[in-house]
């Protein structure tokens, strides 16, 4: 028998800004620790956040702190199917979304592949992410990344 992988420490952000989004944020967070090869270790609160180039209605947004036996292309093709589950449909970029999970951090790697970048490109320009990553892991926030978001709107709910 193959020897069982090491679980890897990963942050998922989940956003959702159609439909239900606060019931649906909430429903993936239940998903992803049902996810075989995922435990869910902390889950962060919810935020209400402005959105950020994008548009229509505010967002809810969450950070997860999962441990997982899966690779990083596994934990994003599980993400992918949650989001598929909810019904996520892609007219075009950043369009309004029913549930959109990505992967900021996968341990300590750097991906840069065609599918995956990691640490997520975008993380450190966004409150809606910083703020629900520092409630779960303080330590995994830059305090300059933290300051220069602060003007964005958000919200604890
Ligand atoms: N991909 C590459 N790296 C990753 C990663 N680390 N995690 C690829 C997840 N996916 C990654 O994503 C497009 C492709 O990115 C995927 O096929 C995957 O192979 P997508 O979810 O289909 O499309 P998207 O969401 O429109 O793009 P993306 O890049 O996730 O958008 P952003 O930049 O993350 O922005 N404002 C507020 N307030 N709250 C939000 O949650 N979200 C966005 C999305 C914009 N503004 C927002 C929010
Ligand atoms: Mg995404």
């Amino acid at each position: 028998m193959p020897a069982a992988r090491p679980e890897v420490r990963a942050f998922v952000a989940l956003g959702a800004n159609l439909g239900d989004a606060a019931g649906t944020v909430q429903r993936a967070l239940q998903t992803l620790g049902d996810t075989p090869g995922l435990r869910l270790v902390k889950a962060s609160s919810l935020y209400r956040t402005a959105p950020v180039d994008a548009t229509g209605p505010d967002f809810i947004n969450a950070v997860a702190e999962v441990a997982t036996t899966l690779t990083a292309p596994d934990l994003l093709d599980a993400l992918q199917a949650i989001e598929t589950a909810e019904g996520r449909e892609r007219p075009y970029r950043n369009a309004p979304r029913t549930l959109d999970l990505d992967v900021l951090l996968y341990g300590d790697a750097r991906i840069d592949s065609p599918r995956l970048t990691v640490p997520h490109p975008r993380m450190h320009e966004r409150a809606f992410v910083l703020v629900p990553l520092a409630e779960v892991a303080p330590a995994r926030v830059d305090d300059g990344a933290a300051l220069a978001v602060r003007q964005q709107p958000i919200e604890r709910i």
